[in-house]
């Protein structure tokens, strides 16, 4: 009988140290500033609600907040509504990919529709939560025509609501959804991530899930200093180990984005990125 019960508050100890350290656990990420040029050669849009800083990473936290993943991402500029989203931002869109398995040659290793990026095969991602300032629906009507097999196969997520704050962007997704439990042990620690800047686009074209395209020189609405085809990196800041904001991180980066177009403006080298990963703090 006392066995019985020492036994059960063992067990409860345990349970409750295991929700403790769940809900406390924070992964951070840091981001050198001046690096929101892509390959190194990219322009803003004209258009002044592009502000300076707005697509340049600076901070990514990952928080286990027990079900669910809070991802927040953070740029040097602040948060600014001019087309009324709604929802505290309006020209931001990021993609955080994250490679569950960390076992190399599993998973996706081609970008989104509309991002011209691939992924080395030893980080191939499982998923990718898109933190968008349009309302699910629509990220999730625009992913059924450009990305049905991530979007059917749960590989693609969109948080409920995504929300601007400051300079920061955030959203939640479950944590079964990242890494149902059957599959694989959950551990937002042990995992990779690739956090992607992109500008939300709400006129897109057909190819491209709600993404800003990167063109020769820069328009009212089109960033300059890429390519007029799609064989450039539409991105214009993504994280490079190890994450910490070292200006080392931006040569990192600037090697990731190159890429190589034939006079056809067809891809001969895409650019290829790797992820970054970290322990909890
Ligand atoms: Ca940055
Ligand atoms: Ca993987
Ligand atoms: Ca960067």
């Amino acid at each position: 009988m006392n066995r019985k019960i020492n036994n059960l508050l063992a067990g409860l100890v345990v349970l409750a140290m295991a929700s403790v350290s769940a809900t406390a656990a924070t992964l951070e990420f840091k981001d050198p500033t001046g690096d929101d040029n892509g390959p190194g050669t990219y322009i803003y849009p004209t258009d002044a609600v592009y502000s300076p800083g707005s697509f340049d990473i600076t901070a990514v936290e990952i928080t286990n907040k027990g079900k669910n993943m809070e991802i927040k991402v953070c740029v040097n500029s602040k948060l600014d509504d001019p087309w009324g989203m709604g929802v505290g931002f309006a020209v931001q869109m990021a993609f955080v990919f994250i490679d569950t398995d960390r076992t190399p040659g599993s998973g996706h290793t081609e970008g989104i529709a509309g991002t011209n990026i691939r992924f080395a095969p030893s980080d191939a991602w499982e998923k990718v939560v898109v933190l968008s300032p349009q309302q699910q629906s629509r990220v999730m009507s625009e992913s059924k025509m450009k990305a049905a097999d991530h979007l059917s196969s749960g590989d693609l997520l969109v948080p409920r609501k995504t929300l601007g704050k400051g300079k920061c962007i955030s959203g939640r997704v479950p944590l079964n959804d990242v890494a149902p439990a059957a599959a694989s042990a959950m551990n937002p620690g042990g995992w990779g991530y690739q956090v992607v800047m992109q500008s939300n686009e709400g006129f897109p074209a057909k190819t491209d899930l709600l993404t800003r395209k990167v063109n020769e020189f820069e328009g009212q609405h089109r960033f300059g200093g890429g390519h007029d085809m799609d064989c450039d990196p539409h991105v214009m800041d993504i994280l490079a180990p190890p994450a910490k904001g070292g200006d080392d991180e931006i040569a990192a980066q600037h090697k990731m984005l190159e890429y190589e177009c034939d006079l056809d403006g067809n891809a001969v080298k895409w650019a290829t990125l790797e992820m970054v990963t970290g322990s909890h703090e």
